[in-house]
């Protein structure tokens, strides 16, 4: 009988980035503020923030005009190297570059019934300059940001009038690139809408309670879902062939003993990271979410049309991001993981990165195959890498063999999936130029096969610099993965 020998003949092999993370640039051509610029640099590694935190924090940002504490707005200045960096990329080889668009290039308040024709226009000559090397756009709509204006007037995506303002960008972007870009996905990581922070939902009262925390967190949710779906119609209607995704950030995870009462623990946890696929993929909410609401006292406003426009807007495919797995008992100690942002126990049997997130190799194969199983629609990892502290030597070489060796053990246990007959369409390695991290705005955790030479305080050149993982991923993709 027939089985995959391989990754397909047309395998999308790149890497990804987000605008807030490497563009830079971030009050020019008419740009407004984004939520993510005014996010301060972390205190430490494990100090996660993707959003601001307060509106006191929000304020004392919008006064500061300086990149120094919000290093998000300087990035690695994509926004005036991107054709060289474009050019390292496809000299790497690259088949697919995974990138977001800054809605506040497009719509600087995000209100305005007109767009930006200057940011379109930055774009544009992205795309045009992708195009010229064959590599193909995937495109991130809304990547852990949202123009600041929206959250400050309308609390963001609590408010269920952030749709039609959503809907007026997409419509937008959809027709401007209707003929550059096929492969888009809605929203990064749409289950960091729960998370601590208020991931571009708008920012809380700090004295609320952690449920009527939840509550809003779901309702925002819920209109991020239904503006997804309508985006996914709307985009099929302006180009029937256009390919829009879902994006999630998947941590899979394991019981911590073989005691039933462990396995149904992690089975719960489990069940609460796949429920945003649950209705992305598969068109509405799954019965233990209702339960999990009822007896959580979550009550979701929802417009009678919502379950039927959930329904008719499910993606063409499922991505994900995967960085580690995460081990669930029905007990917790105290010894929790701390780089995890899903609590977890610490996993004996793995290694663990220098920000604590536990690398876990077999662990994507795994989830490889229980997401076809669950879901048989197209699967894409649009991120998966290793964040680290790079050294510039001497002679000007960054030798970073643990990155290698990172990428080489999840791309062969990848491979091992797409044997198993799970239908995979690529994948995009998180960062293959550094950039500043999302959760710590740091610089110096370094995802790329290019080094950039600038540190967290923002000194540097920012010169662009080959690492020894940079070959290595060249022979990679020349090879499509069977050269590791
Ligand atoms: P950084 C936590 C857990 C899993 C994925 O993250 C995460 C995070 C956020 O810290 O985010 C994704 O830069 C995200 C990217 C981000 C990347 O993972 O904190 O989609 O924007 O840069 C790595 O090391």
């Amino acid at each position: 009988k027939y089985f995959p020998k391989g990754f397909s003949k047309g395998f999308l092999w790149g890497g990804a980035t987000a605008a807030n993370q490497v563009e830079g640039a971030w009050d020019v051509d008419g740009k407004g503020l984004t939520t993510a610029e005014v996010v301060e640099k972390a205190k430490s590694r494990t100090d996660i923030t993707l959003s601001a935190v307060s509106k006191d924090s929000i304020e004392k940002a919008i006064e500061d005009k300086t990149t120094e504490n919000y290093p998000k707005r300087r990035g690695v200045d994509f926004y005036h190297n991107y054709k060289e960096d474009i050019a390292l990329f496809a000299e790497m080889g690259f088949k697919a570059y995974r990138m977001s668009i800054a809605w506040s290039r497009i719509f600087p308040e995000g209100t305005e019934s007109e767009p930006n024709e200057a940011g379109l226009a930055f774009y544009d000559k992205v795309f045009d300059e992708l195009a010229k090397y064959d590599i193909e756009p995937v495109v991130t709509i809304s990547h852990y940001e949202m123009p600041l204006n929206l959250t400050l007037k309308k609390n963001g995506w609590i408010d269920r009038s952030v749709i039609d303002d959503f809907l007026r960008f997409t419509d937008v972007i959809f027709k401007r690139y209707q003929n550059k870009v096929k492969y888009w996905m809605t929203f990064n990581e749409i289950n960091a809408a729960i998370w601590g922070g208020f991931v571009g939902t708008g920012s809380v009262d700090s004295d609320m309670s952690e449920s009527e925390q939840l509550q809003l967190r779901y309702q925002a949710l819920h209109h991020q879902f239904v503006a997804s779906a309508m985006a996914v119609k709307q985009g099929h209607a302006i180009n029937p062939d256009f390919k829009i995704g879902s994006m999630l950030a998947r941590g899979v995870s394991y019981p911590k003993t073989s005691n039933p009462v462990d396995v149904r623990a992690a089975q719960f946890v489990d069940q609460q990271n796949l429920f945003f696929d649950d209705v992305q993929v598969r068109g509405e909410y799954p019965d233990f979410m209702n339960r999990y609401f009822a007896e959580n006292n979550i009550v979701i406003k929802m417009e009678p049309d919502d379950e039927k426009i959930i329904k008719e807007g499910t993606v063409d495919y499922l991505s994900f991001s995967y960085y580690m797995s995460n081990v669930t008992g029905a007990v917790k100690s105290d010894n929790e993981t701390v780089g995890n942002i899903t609590e977890g126990e610490p996993n004996p049997y793995l290694e663990t990165s220098d920000w604590g997130w536990q690398i876990d190799p077999i662990g994507l194969r795994i989830t490889l195959n229980e997401l076809w199983d669950r879901y048989q629609v197209p699967l894409f990892v649009v991120e998966n890498g290793l964040g680290a502290v790079d050294k510039l030597e001497e002679d000007g070489h960054v030798h970073d063999s643990y990155r290698i060796d990172y990428l080489r053990a999840h791309v062969e246990q990848m491979k091992e999936a797409v044997k198993d007959g799970v239908d995979l369409m690529g994948y995009t390695m998180w960062g293959p130029i550094d950039l500043i991290s999302a959760g710590t705005s740091e610089m110096s955790k370094r995802y790329g096969f290019i080094y950039v030479d600038q540190d967290d305080d923002g000194n540097g050149s920012k010169k662009r610099i080959r690492k020894d993982s940079f070959e290595w991923y060249k022979k990679v993709i020349h090879s499509n993965g069977e050269d590791l």
